[in-house]
């Protein structure tokens, strides 16, 4: 259907406006604010010049207040802009762009006041973000909830080279898996890079690539005036020659312009009577609007392709468009940081009809009245609700979290046991939370869990091994209610999926409580993307287990030596590595309830588990031990008055450290064992002190470690040990200038039992006396360990 021509105006007119204000909010950043040395811009002219048209046909027009983007990195000042006009950007903030509280560099939904839906800025992870997004939605609805609100299309915007990101490719694949749907991505074909060009026929490759995964594909190549010239006579020889124009060739020839157009095309084409006519009918500014008019500039080829689909299959949008559209350095192969000049900007002021003071009206210089903008503006389907941030109210966790107890147990196989305790009761708590796993969901003891909840499909499946009757420990039937979601190995898929699905209470109205479990090691494999949940605020729990040397016949390939630093430096990220599983039951209840707090207050969670299964403590979880737990330490054994010596342990290794005190307690004196649940919880709570106490606002605050050392004499040591790397715990002796010896991991692991392995990595019972003996004076230690 021909799409109205006042509508076509007024979308034009804005479309202009929106390269306008985006541009001028990059020149200001650029030449007009002061202080603006350390804040230049680079890389966002000509990228989001390049996006103008396309986000102003999707944000003025096709988009619905259900429907959720992610924007190009690069593209935030067109976004910003559209929100300026739509009045959910202030005037103040793009001013400010990049400057300290300003309009973002990336859009962010943590940090920007207009509507972000999804942050970007790693390339590749806002892209995979718009498809797990969808299946989430998919999750919401299937289990019946939030349905009195539409279905919302998943839209992101790519760079071309964006799509180099494995991470996309990986996720195509686990969406085929899960019957995506309500999937756009719209490819900013401008076949340029950051520093480069790209590979002719890219294109194919993508189109063949996304219909293979199941999606329509729709290329827009050419605008309406390119297709009215190809209806002339001689316009099929030059579509043809667009055709084969290699990507540089027609990179350089916008640059340069129409003259440089004419040139070429007479040299290439020759004088062939209608061809020469079509072209010469059209002066040199005449012809490079004809020859840039590529579909993504062009809004009325780009609201067809959108307008005319009407099914909820994914579909991948290839729209053709120059980088820096329309900018003197259009198409530029080094225009990726181009910025304009003074000159040319005052020159493109005058050519919009903007007077010198008015950059900022959102009417200047356009050929319709205020009026007439306003009241377009006020229908537009997508601005309907206004911001479109939605929130979810809290579950309740139950008070206590309950496992059937052994007397030897793992940390890993106690989750397993309190996952199962949630599966088989009907709380809340349990009907929110979902599971995920990349492949590893029997071997991280989630298997009771997903037999009693069952997998996550849209369509009923049966188990086929159930249903054969062939005796198997798990049940793997399928369906809409189930509550485990199945991946495949990719980690980044793992981690973009718990930032979908953490995303839902904003997004979806419903709140989820995801579960992710992994080995450790492979957290590193994902880390970019669990980064990027974070960074977003999405709320999640992962379990990663095994870790450590302590998985020790595995070998080095499997054992994980960085992953507590990590825990302990991603911020929104508390992470735990419990010794007994009474303090990982204490922990999942307050990660539960943490991952429900307000932006700022809770946060996602990290529990660093183990296979090893060790003796259990039989006790009382009083008050005070919970408290300690959840703020990372207490004492397993209080220091006496005199005490030489403390050990501080985390994790697996509480045997060596038990050990290693018994052993010690005839030679020194008063000997303190610090059970330490969360370097990280520990480590946060002593810098927010000591925040608190610079600011004066809290003189006498003492954290929880200041607390705990306090009694210390002065000259007492420490000895901290950890299956990883020892400066997880190495910080202790400057809390309040205790001496430290740091044991741990800081080499490859390899295979051996644990005896072995803790014993050449010296984290054994053995070195921590020895550590113990370094730090004290007096006789030596009389008992040691001995070797079995
Ligand atoms: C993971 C990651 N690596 C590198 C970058 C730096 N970077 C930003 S944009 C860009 C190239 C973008 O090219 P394309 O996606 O085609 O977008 P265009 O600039 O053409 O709009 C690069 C390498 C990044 N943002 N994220
Ligand atoms: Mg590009």
């Amino acid at each position: 259907m021909p799409i109205e021509p006042a509508r076509l105006d007024i979308l034009n007119a804005l479309t202009r406006k929106v390269l306008w204000l985006s541009s001028w909010t990059i020149h200001h950043a650029n030449h007009i604010r002061p202080n603006v040395d350390g804040l230049k811009v680079g890389g966002h002219q000509a990228s989001s010049a390049s996006l103008a048209t396309i986000m102003s046909a999707l944000y003025f027009s096709v988009l619905r207040p259900q429907d959720r983007v992610a924007v190009k990195p690069h593209a935030s000042p067109v976004f910003h802009a559209i929100q300026y006009l739509f009045g959910h950007q202030t005037r103040e903030k793009l001013e400010n762009f990049r400057g300290f509280k300003g309009a973002q560099s990336y859009p962010s939904r943590t940090k920007d006041v207009d509507d972000v839906d999804f942050s970007t800025g790693s390339v590749g992870l806002g892209v995979a973000q718009t498809l797990f997004a969808s299946l989430v939605q998919d999750y919401v609805r299937a289990h019946g909830w939030a349905k009195q609100r539409p279905e919302g299309r998943m839209i992101a915007l790519v760079g071309d080279a964006e799509m180099d990101e494995g991470n996309i490719f990986e996720a195509l694949l686990e969406g085929w898996k899960h019957g995506l749907r309500n999937t756009w991505w719209v490819v900013d074909y401008n076949r340029q890079s950051l520093d480069a060009v790209v590979r002719e026929g890219l294109w194919e490759k993508f189109e063949s690539m996304f219909r293979n995964f199941g999606w329509d594909v729709v290329i827009v190549k050419y605008g309406s005036l390119m297709r009215e010239a190809f209806a002339e006579p001689g316009g099929e020889a030059l579509r043809k020659w667009i055709d084969q124009c290699p990507n540089q060739l027609y990179s350089a020839l916008c640059f340069q312009g129409g003259a440089a157009f004419r040139k070429h095309l007479r040299d290439e084409i020759g004088d062939q009577g209608p061809i020469s006519r079509l072209i010469d009918k059209r002066n040199d500014e005449e012809l490079l609007a004809l020859m840039s008019n590529l579909g993504g500039h062009d809004m009325a080829s780009m609201l067809e392709a959108f307008e005319a689909i009407d099914h909820d299959r994914p579909v991948c949008f290839i729209a053709y468009t120059i980088k820096g559209v329309g900018l003197p350095f259009q198409g530029h192969k080094d225009n990726h940081a181009g910025l304009m000049t003074v000159a040319q900007m005052e020159k493109w002021r005058g050519a919009q009809n903007i007077r010198p003071g008015h950059e900022w009206d959102k009417f200047e210089g356009l050929p319709q009245t205020p009026a007439e903008i306003e009241a377009f503006l006020s229908k537009v389907p997508f601005n309907r609700d206004g911001r479109r941030r939605l929130s979810a109210p809290v579950i309740d966790v139950p008070e206590r979290l309950t496992f059937s107890p052994s007397a030897q147990m793992s940390t890993q196989q106690g989750f397993g046991l309190l996952l199962n305790e949630l599966a088989r009761g009907d709380s809340k708590l349990a009907e929110r939370i979902v599971t995920a796993s990349p492949d590893v969901t029997v071997s991280t003891n989630l298997g009771a869990w997903v037999n009693r909840r069952g997998l996550f499909a849209r369509a009923e499946k049966a188990d086929l091994f159930r249903s054969e009757k062939i005796p198997s420990t798990f049940n793997w039937d399928a369906s809409p209610k189930g509550q485990h979601i199945e991946l495949g190995i990719a980690e980044m898929n793992l981690f973009i999926l718990m930032s979908a699905l953490g995303l839902s209470h904003a997004i979806n109205g419903e709140r989820l409580l995801p579960v992710a479990t992994l080995y450790d090691p492979f957290i590193e494999r994902g880390l970019d993307a669990l980064n990027y949940a974070c960074y977003q605020d999405a709320r999640f729990m992962v379990a990663a287990t095994p870790s450590g040397i302590t998985l020790s016949p595995e070998g080095g390939a499997h054992q994980s030596i960085a992953t507590p630093l990590i825990g302990m430096a991603q911020d929104g990220l508390s992470s735990f590595e419990p010794a007994f599983v009474d303090e990982l039951a204490v922990i999942m209840r307050w990660g539960f309830q943490h991952m429900q707090r307000e932006y700022g207050e809770g946060g996602s969670v990290y529990l660093r588990l183990t296979t090893r299964s060790i003796d259990q403590p039989q006790r009382i979880m009083s008050g005070e031990l919970e408290s300690g737990i959840t703020e990372g330490a207490y004492w397993l054994r209080k220091p006496g008055p005199n005490a030489e010596v403390v050990i501080a342990y985390t994790g697996a290794v509480a045997p060596e450290a038990i050990e290693a005190v018994g052993l010690l307690g005839e030679s020194r004196r008063d000997i303190g064992l610090l059970a330490i649940t969360s370097a990280d919880r520990l480590h946060a709570g002593w810098t927010a002190a000591r925040a608190l106490r610079r600011d004066r606002r809290g003189v006498a605050h003492l954290s929880h470690i200041e607390k705990l050392l306090a009694p210390l004499p002065r000259d007492c040591g420490l000895v901290t040990v950890i299956d990883g790397h020892p400066s997880a715990l190495a910080w202790l002796g400057g809390v309040r200038g205790h001496r430290v010896e740091a044991l741990g991991v800081e080499h490859f692991g390899q295979t051996g039992t644990i005896d072995d392995l803790y014993r050449h990595y010296g984290i054994d019972a053995n070195a921590i006396i020895d550590a113990a003996e370094s730090l004290t004076s007096g006789a030596p230690v009389r008992h040691r360990k001995l070797a079995v």
